[in-house]
């Protein structure tokens, strides 16, 4: 059995993207898998939260995994600032970072390019992200392929923390799914899919009513061409559509392209709506359930005092090759 660790970061309602890039993998993974899933709160500080907010967001979030199959009784689910050790090897690996290596992270260009008071965490963010994965011995993370150099990064980490020190850490490998990993905006196909996103309109959240879906999907950005088809570089409106039907149905692309070929974008958007709503709605049903339940806080209990047994363990080990505290 393998160790799989992912993170989702409490910054705003789940979109439709981090459905199809993640969670739907997580689903599937937890079957055959010893599978941790995160609800990453220490990364979502890097930028300014409003307290209350993201009280909200946490506990929506944990209702979303739930209410989207993650199982509480096969999978470990817990939030990351209940778990001490992983802000503690975060510290240690931050030691073993170098300045230039975080200054190439293009997510740290993005969310600090044109910003006043960008924080210092914003910088050191992808140590926390190996300290997250590297606690459990993972062998997979999967991820939508935004996070690619980030695992590189933990990858380097773990392999130089295991030669400069002692061999204390697995050395992970990442997983992409082949259809899905990067969903993107529907006001700009250039951009990804992002739930902090400044226009809702870009971004369809897993808590949309289908109205709100249905007119965010008409209104998507796409060409004149009028011809239905798969050409990122040329229609990358349309081919984002057709990714996210695609998904949602189960078909592959060509199918889907097939289908509309003789069709307007008209027809295509409406039923690229109602396949997003179909897949979307039986969630939103549990979701509802779960958020007004008392199961929510046992389930969290639970998952944080599990992962820290382990967490610990790997912290302890860390320590003693880093030679810090006492035998
Ligand atoms: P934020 O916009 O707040 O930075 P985000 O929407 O990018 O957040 P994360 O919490 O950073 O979401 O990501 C959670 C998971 O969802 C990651 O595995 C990430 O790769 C995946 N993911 C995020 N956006 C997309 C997308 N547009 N398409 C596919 N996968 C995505
Ligand atoms: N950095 C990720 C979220 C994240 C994560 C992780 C993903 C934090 N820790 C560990 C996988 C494994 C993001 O911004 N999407």
């Amino acid at each position: 059995m393998k160790t799989i660790f992912s993170g989702i970061q409490p910054s705003g309602t789940l979109t439709l993207g981090n459905y199809l890039g993640a969670i739907s993998q997580f689903v599937q993974l937890q079957e055959d898998e010893n599978c941790y899933f995160c609800i990453v709160d220490n990364h979502a500080i890097t930028v300014p939260q409003e307290p209350a907010t993201l009280q909200h967001n946490i506990r929506s979030l944990a209702a979303l995994y739930l209410a989207s199959g993650i199982n509480h009784e096969k999978s470990t689910l817990f939030i990351q600032s209940e778990v001490a050790a992983h802000a503690q090897l975060s510290w240690m690996l931050q030691s073993i970072s170098y300045m230039g290596e975080l200054e190439r992270m293009t997510q740290f260009k993005d969310k600090s390019s044109g910003k006043d008071g960008v924080s210092s965490a914003l910088f050191t963010y992808p140590a926390l992200m190996a300290a997250d994965i590297l606690l459990y011995q993972t062998n997979i993370v999967p991820v939508g392929d935004d996070q690619t150099q980030h695992l590189e990064l933990t990858r380097t980490l773990a392999q130089r923390f295991n030669n400069r020190y002692k061999k204390t850490f697995v050395v992970p490998d990442i997983s992409i799914p082949k259809v899905g990993a990067r969903i993107m905006s529907l006001q700009d196909p250039l951009k990804k899919m992002s739930k902090s996103d400044e226009n809702p309109k870009g971004f369809i959240s897993m808590l949309d009513t289908p109205k709100k879906i249905e007119k965010k999907l008409k209104s998507a950005v796409t060409d004149s061409e009028g011809i239905v088809a798969f050409d990122k570089e040329n229609k990358p409106g349309i081919s984002n559509l057709l990714t996210i039907h695609a998904s949602c149905t189960g078909e592959t692309i060509e199918t889907v392209e097939d289908k509309y070929k003789n069709r307007g974008y008209g027809e295509f958007k409406g039923d690229t709506a109602k396949a997003v709503i179909q897949l979307l709605q039986p969630i939103q049903e549990k979701y509802e359930q779960l958020i007004q339940s008392n199961d929510l806080d046992d389930i969290l209990d639970r998952g944080a005092e599990k992962a820290a047994a382990t967490a610990n363990k790997t912290l302890k080990a860390a320590n003693a090759a880093m030679g810090l505290g006492r035998k």
